[in-house]
């Protein structure tokens, strides 16, 4: 890997921090692939810790796909 490459790589992370929260795949989260995260799985992903309770809307203690989809990212 050379020097520009580097800080293109570099820029790259800045950016995605800056702009985006990070939110991977609902598929990526739910570890044990049940169509739900548990508040466990959600604790493997920082932006989804403090969202969790409130992106639960039916208040069962799980996450959903619909209730993933609908918290604010970006
Ligand atoms: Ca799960
Ligand atoms: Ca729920």
């Amino acid at each position: 890997m050379n020097i520009k490459t580097l800080c293109a790589v570099a820029l790259t992370a800045v950016s995605a921090t800056a702009f985006a929260v990070e939110m991977p795949e609902f598929k990526l989260v739910d570890i044990d692939a049940d169509g739900f995260i548990s508040l466990e799985e959600a604790n493997t992903v920082a932006a989804l810790e403090t969202t969790f309770l409130a992106a639960d809307l039916n208040k069962d203690g799980l996450l959903d796909e619909a209730e993933y989809d609908q918290i604010p990212r970006g």
